[in-house]
């Protein structure tokens, strides 16, 4: 039986149902998206993170209102490096190349007397006054938190109000930390609603739409790729030089009105299939634009992606002209940094979709994965990780669903990985035990996207594993 209980879960024996040893002929699905267990200290974020934080936070050109106290803004503010410039809309001499929605953290500051009388004028009136004080925005983005969720202010309607009078986008997002187990759950729902939201503007303002003479055959749209550490930058030139054309990202360092054109292309390409799969489908019904998920790590699945769009257009000698130019350009570093890293054994924890998008790129490194874990993810993460795991012919490994530090620490300790891929809050635990870390979500040095990118990942992997700090520490 592939399920385990961990010796630290002896008093939580639920979580036994969550942690698995992956067995290639017994392909277990754990629990999974489920209520974290009373007592148990989860490393999850809320719905609230995943719609502010994850999704639409990247937008560039729009103010972010978190109608929050303060404590749920102060949090969203510069934690993830979704990295985005203002060059196409700022104004002369002001502002210019300044990531203008990491920069800004805007908040109405709920207080006690809000609470009890109801915050939609102070939503208003902080919304006015943010767009007052930067008019070069398009818009206001605003997100509900646990707090104006449960007194349950009308947003709709206060966004009604702003749109009439100061004729800006507003668009919303109703993902209270309390409405769900995840973040997964807040970029489900902020998907829908934005959805719903650009497909009524469509319908009011049809000039908001690709006129036909704008569109060519090849229009594709990057849906759930979110600019970490300037991902974009490796991954656009690719898709240009296949010869298709890239008319929004949803929503790594995107413009909102090139984010309301997302149903006039020929296909949506997925990145990230757990927290964008949700709009690709939504457009797809909608609209009849199909969609292909992809993953953009590492060579052989860079050049995969590249093959299965370039297949959708009839573009695949170009593909294949890319591919061999672009492996040729980095394969003398990546066999360098395979002799330092061949045999290692790698720790994979990032909230779903990393980790089976990395499991094959680690292969490709000549390193063993010894264990997985995923912080949030569906029954379809666990299908892939398995898939992937049988794929390079794993055997042993630990899968952990929504690991909490003590899993963590005796699976360090169990599987001695030589290098853990993780997050800020987890590093420390690993450091002080001797392992070294490379940050998975926000990278070191990224980007960590195409081929360049496989680059600095695994040369930040090798300056981890190699650094001679280790052999001067004793555990
Ligand atoms: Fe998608 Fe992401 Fe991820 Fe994610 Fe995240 Fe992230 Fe992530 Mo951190 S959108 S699900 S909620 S690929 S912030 S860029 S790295 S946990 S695996």
């Amino acid at each position: 039986m592939p399920l385990i209980t961990m010796k630290c879960d002896e008093k939580i024996p639920e979580r036994g149902k969550h942690t698995y040893i992956f067995d290639p002929n017994d392909p277990t699905i754990p629990a999974c998206n489920t209520n974290t267990l009373p007592g148990d200290m989860t490393e999850r974020g809320c719905p609230f993170a995943g719609a502010r934080g994850v999704v639409g936070g990247p937008i560039a050109d729009v103010i972010h209102m978190v109608h929050a106290p303060v404590g749920c803004a102060w949090y969203t503010w510069g934690s993830r490096r979704n990295l985005s410039d203002l060059y196409t809309w700022a104004l002369p001499g002001k502002l210019a190349n300044v990531a203008f929605n990491r920069r800004y953290c805007v908040c109405t500051d709920m207080r006690e007397e809000d609470v009890v009388f109801g915050g939609m004028k102070k939503l208003k009136q902080a919304c006015l006054e943010a767009l007052r004080l930067f008019p070069e925005a398009k818009g206001v983005y605003i997100y509900t938190t646990c707090t104006t969720g449960l007194i349950g202010d009308d947003i709709g309607a206060v966004a009604k109000q702003i749109r009439k009078e100061t004729g800006k986008y507003v668009f919303y997002a109703e993902a209270p930390g309390c409405s769900g187990i995840s973040q997964s759950k807040g970029h489900h729902v902020l998907n829908h609603q934005f959805y719903k939201q650009i497909r009524q503007l469509r319908k009011e303002r049809p000039e908001l739409c690709m006129k036909e003479e704008e569109k060519t055959p090849y229009d594709i749209a990057l849906i759930g790729e979110y600019n970490m550490d300037w991902d974009i930058k490796t991954i656009l030139p690719l898709f240009e030089k296949i010869g298709v054309r890239v008319v929004a990202v949803f929503t790594g360092n995107a413009r909102i009105e090139d984010l309301i054109k997302l149903p006039d292309v020929k296909l949506s390409v997925v990145h990230c299939q757990r927290s964008a799969t949700y709009i690709a489908e939504l457009i797809q019904e909608g609209y009849e634009v199909p969609h292909v998920g992809v993953s953009l790590f590492g060579i052989e699945q860079t050049s995969k992606a590249l093959r299965d769009v370039a297949k959708f257009f009839g573009l695949e000698d170009k593909a294949e002209k890319v591919i061999e130019e672009e492996t040729a350009r980095v394969k003398k570093a990546i066999e360098f940094y395979r002799s330092k890293l061949e045999g290692k054994k790698v720790a994979i924890y990032v909230g779903a979709p990393r980790v089976w998008h990395w499991i094959k790129v680690m292969r490709e490194l000549g390193m063993e994965v010894v264990a997985c874990a995923c912080t949030f993810a569906h029954e379809d993460d666990y299908e892939k990780i398995n898939k992937n795991l049988k794929d390079i012919k794993a055997e042993g490994v630990l899968v952990i669903d929504n690991p909490n530090e003590f899993e963590i620490e005796e699976m360090l300790e169990e599987y001695k990985p030589d290098v853990f891929l993780t997050g800020l809050k987890e590093k420390y635990v690993a450091r002080k035990m001797g392992v070294a870390t490379v940050n998975s979500h926000s990278y070191e040095k990224g980007p960590y996207a195409g081929y360049i990118g496989f680059v600095n990942f695994a040369r930040d992997i090798y300056q981890g594993v190699c650094a001679p700090v280790w052999d001067l520490v004793e555990f």
